[in-house]
């Protein structure tokens, strides 16, 4: 835990940190009078850079689908603080592909001229999608912070979770982000672009230190917390999560592998590792695993907060 708060004193504050900060604490406040609980969600992947004016930095694959589409699954009982990638998918959005855009629109002519409208056979949907966002919107039940770089996440994880501290049994995190684990310390790094014609680069990277224990133990130590453990070993999977949660003794973690991460995952606990499904019926018709995964966790969270 001392190697945490000696990486915060070490690394500063992203830009827009205490305009984030402040939008979080009206957030969570709004929640410290009423019972509804609050889920944090972490979302997609993070940054490490190479050069303190950042030209190159190392990436992963998250792309968020996993948060997103889970934070439409919470909404039947907890309110979300979204903490995503810059650009990674948000919930709702997420069904409106970019490059899919142009085509749901058409243009039609009237007396009055033309006019731009949604293609009929995509009405329903986007009719959908946009009453279900707006009414999370107008009722306050939804405040999206985006991140970057590792560093961001990080004072954004930590600032979050001690303000929902105030919520007890009532904070909930869900920690889906694909977190790296590792980085280059601001001392070690060039500040400028690194130049190609001084050779091949040899890369240097320190451990991250695990915040887990902090988060479980210091930040906000009343909350139900899931962590997530992806592997591309399916060998390692269940060892890796069950090690996490003796590390870290908090409540459940659920496991995955990268290609069959859509289709299956793993809860481990305590006393149990249970695999969650789709079957074919469900792929047949167009269900999303997170809908299972968030089914039994808000149950689970209920009776936590009952015991
Ligand atoms: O963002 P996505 O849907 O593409 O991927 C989700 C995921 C695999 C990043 C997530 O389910 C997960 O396992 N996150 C934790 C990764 C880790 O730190 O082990």
């Amino acid at each position: 835990m001392a190697e945490a708060a000696k990486f915060f004193e070490e690394t500063a504050e992203p830009a827009n940190f205490n305009e984030n900060k402040t939008q979080i604490e009206r957030f969570i406040a709004k929640h410290n009078e009423g019972c509804t609980p609050v889920v944090l969600i972490t979302s997609g992947g993070t940054t490490v850079p190479l050069e303190g004016n950042t030209v190159r930095f190392i990436d992963n694959f998250s792309i968020g689908t996993r948060g997103s589409a889970s934070a439409e699954y919470f909404w039947t009982r907890h309110d979300v603080l979204f903490l995503h990638r810059h650009r990674s998918l948000q919930p709702y959005t997420r069904h409106l592909p970019q490059s899919q855009l142009l085509d749901i629109l058409e243009v039609k002519n009237d007396d009055e001229g033309q006019k731009l409208c949604v293609k009929n056979e995509k009405t329903a949907k986007l009719l959908d999608i946009i009453h279900k966002y707006q009414s999370v919107q107008k009722e306050g039940r939804l405040l999206m912070v985006e991140f970057t770089s590792l560093v961001d996440y990080l004072h954004l994880l930590r600032a979050s979770s001690l303000i929902m501290s105030s919520l007890g049994k009532n904070a909930f995190l869900y920690l889906a982000a694909a977190v790296s684990d590792f980085y280059i310390p601001k001392n070690k790094m060039p500040q400028h672009k690194i130049q190609s014609s001084n050779g091949p680069l040899q890369l240097s990277l320190e451990l991250v230190p695990k915040m887990l224990e902090a988060l479980v133990k210091n930040w906000v130590s009343s909350a139900y917390v899931v962590s997530f453990k992806l592997e591309t070993d399916p060998n390692l999977l269940i060892v890796k999560a069950q090690q996490s949660l003796e590390k870290y003794e908090h409540q459940l973690v659920i496991g995955n592998i990268l290609d069959t991460r859509k289709f299956e995952v793993v809860f481990v606990t305590n006393s149990e590792t249970d695999w969650i499904k789709l079957e074919e019926n469900d792929l047949q018709n167009g269900i999303e695993i997170e809908s299972k995964i968030v089914k039994s966790l808000v149950e689970r969270h209920r009776q936590f907060c009952c015991e």
